[in-house]
């Protein structure tokens, strides 16, 4: 990926990533069979000293207001903020607390895992949808997109990006704690007969429930729209399964357990996202046990 002409700055919060940052020479894609250096400049967050314009916040969803927090002296009411995070909760959360910028989302099915840190493997072609969300409906604003990688990423507009992220919250909630639970690619939610299974009937539920869930749209059918990223990123371990592995901590209360705590709300019963809940926790428990590394 040619990421090209912005000037663009990593910021880090530890010294030790800043160097590790700088021996590896930056950021490492490996797409397909090519590998691309991309010695973008980084710096540390107590080293900022202008004023951000635009800030992606590349994070998960838990560390996302810590990592806003981090910088909030350094916005003004121009800096327009980009969220790439799983889920719908977090994104509510930085428009309530960050009334003055102007709040976007970047929501991607794109597979990708870290090989080691900082070198990345782009391990399925997926969609990219971009939005305001502090201003709903807003035309394409093209000066923002082509400060991104709209042509490879393939980034499109999106008027109603709420309604994207609902619709990534169910591909989401379908498929990354099943993959944890079943410790396997992508593809294997497929082709593994039981975890088929499991897939199918949990996408009926996720479906049922956002079918009656207030504030849910109309929500596509759930079970093709999995079926069709898990094919897209066949390769690809889930951004949960990675961080399990690893020892972090998992993006579930903004997935599944978010789903569960507004299903209760809503008095709806959710026996299947509660049981995958459970031996999610089983399954995590299992690997911190026994540590695997990084795929
Ligand atoms: O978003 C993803 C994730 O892993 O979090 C998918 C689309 C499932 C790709 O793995």
């Amino acid at each position: 990926m040619d990421w090209g002409q912005p000037p663009v700055c990593l910021l880090l919060h530890k010294a030790d990533s800043l160097q590790r940052w700088q021996q590896t020479g930056g950021l490492h894609l490996y797409e397909r069979s090519t590998g691309t250096a991309l010695p973008v400049p980084a710096m540390l967050v107590q080293q900022i000293q202008e004023p951000i314009s635009l800030l992606l916040v590349c994070t998960k969803a838990q560390d996302t207001l810590p990592a806003l927090a981090s910088v909030k002296d350094h916005l003004n009411s121009g800096t327009r903020i980009v969220l790439l995070q799983n889920g719908l909760r977090v994104q509510d959360e930085v428009r309530q607390q960050f009334p003055q910028q102007a709040v976007y989302c970047l929501s991607t099915s794109h597979g990708a895992y870290l090989r080691s840190p900082f070198h990345v493997v782009h391990a399925g072609q997926g969609e990219a949808w971009l939005g305001n969300l502090s201003t709903p409906g807003q035309e394409a604003e093209q000066d923002l997109l082509t400060l991104l990688p709209q042509r490879q990423m393939q980034i499109q507009w999106e008027r109603d990006i709420r309604a994207r992220l609902w619709d990534k919250f169910a591909v989401n909630c379908a498929i990354n704690a099943l993959s944890v639970i079943h410790n396997c690619r992508n593809a294997e939610l497929l082709t593994r007969p039981d975890a088929h299974a499991e897939l199918q009937a949990l996408c009926k539920e996720i479906e049922a429930l956002l079918m009656a869930l207030p504030q849910a749209p109309t929500p596509a059918a759930v079970y093709p729209r999995a079926r069709s990223v898990l094919q897209a990123t066949a390769q690809n371990f889930s951004s949960t399964l990675q961080d399990a592995r690893a020892g972090r901590d998992t993006e579930m209360p903004y997935l599944n357990e978010y789903l569960c705590e507004l299903a209760q709300q809503a008095a709806l019963p959710c026996p299947r996202n509660t049981e995958l809940i459970q031996r999610f926790n089983t399954r995590v428990a299992a690997l911190r046990a026994g540590l695997q590394p990084c795929p």
